[in-house]
């Protein structure tokens, strides 16, 4: 006998609910108004240093496919041409053990790691904090140098010059630093990080005001770009690199999953020939894996998605198409 519809109902939302919660708070850390905060990165060291010296081929970078903070990494790589210099690992995300594990352990065998949190436990014993990618990595002194990404694309611009295969492109140039600081404020708080802010809120009121300002920014973004390419001009800059990762994952994966939805990327002007202007530059498209981000976002984050059905679309054709910004 089938349990009376009301009762079925009740039963499984309080279990539900309850198992939700639990998830979530392990999941996405918040505060007591149930806003997402996100935790902090840890290692903070820099190349050059004494420590690390800039050198070819000691330094290794771990990213996940999906993830739009390490893509920042693989973006800034390509475009200075590291590819030879900095080799990558390539890490995916296990939902059944909630962390990252890795495709190809032999990249790092010497220390016999099969997941992240292990790797960073043989990188730091004891080491109790988030097991995050993307990792800048010295194969030398087996360390974590630095696993905050803002950082890590900073010294990807500036210690490898002497290898690169694009050493005049400086995508943090000194006279537009201020420009960039702002910009980079502004879009991490209501952007980069303000998507997750929407997806992991755990009350209406966080989420509201999350999205908010999600869009109150991205309007602010388009109106900016109808008159001029970039966010700080007519050049390419980090704050570009930190907005492209965040925009190119918005209508696959942040405007579904994460209630991003009040309109979509492709809706925008100006922002969707941007996003198109950058995907089409050299390189890029080959960094962009847009199947592991929805296998990864929709296949993974088993609270906002119990089901595990990865959607079909959109259909990104038009990621091809020419964007005419080039005139700007
Ligand atoms: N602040 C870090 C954030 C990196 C981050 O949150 N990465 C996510 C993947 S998108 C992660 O590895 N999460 C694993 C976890 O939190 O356990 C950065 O920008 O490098």
């Amino acid at each position: 006998m089938a349990l009376p519809p009301t009762l079925l109902i009740r039963t499984a939302k309080t279990i539900w609910t309850t198992l939700w919660r639990m998830m979530m708070s392990q999941m996405a850390p918040s505060d007591r108004t149930g806003a997402y905060q996100r935790p902090n990165s840890g290692f903070c060291d820099r190349i050059p240093s004494e420590k690390f010296p800039a050198t070819a081929q000691r330094y290794r970078l771990i990213v996940g496919m999906g993830c739009p903070w390490a893509h920042r990494t693989l973006i800034v790589r390509a475009l200075k041409g590291l590819d030879t210099i900095i080799p990558i690992t390539v890490v995916s995300p296990s939902g059944d053990e909630g962390c990252w594990v890795f495709d190809h352990p032999s990249a790092i065998e010497s220390l016999n790691c099969r997941t992240m949190p292990q790797f960073y436990a043989k990188a730091q014993p004891g080491y109790q904090g988030r097991a995050t990618v993307p990792v800048l990595w010295d194969s030398q002194t087996n360390t974590i140098i630095n696993n905050e990404s803002a950082e890590i694309i900073e010294i990807l611009n500036n210690a490898f010059n002497d290898w690169a295969t694009q050493p005049e492109l400086d995508l943090y140039p000194a006279k537009l630093q201020g420009d960039i600081n702002v910009w980079n404020e502004r879009i991490y708080a209501t952007v980069n990080n303000g998507v997750y802010r929407c997806g992991f809120a755990q009350t209406q009121v966080a989420y509201e005001a999350a999205c908010n300002e999600v869009f109150e920014t991205l309007d602010v973004i388009d109106d900016t770009l109808a008159s001029q390419r970039y966010l700080c001009g007519n050049r390419l800059t980090l704050a570009d690199v930190r907005l492209f990762t965040t925009l190119i994952r918005f209508d696959v994966a942040y405007y579904g999953l994460f209630k991003c939805n009040r309109r979509r990327i492709a809706d925008y002007e100006h922002l969707s020939g941007y996003v198109r202007d950058i995907y089409q530059l050299s390189n890029i498209a080959a960094t962009c894996d847009v199947e592991a981000i929805k296998r990864d976002y929709f296949g993974n984050l088993f609270p906002l998605n119990p089901g595990g059905i990865i959607p079909v679309g959109p259909d990104l054709v038009a990621l091809k198409a020419p964007h005419g910004r080039e005139q700007l």
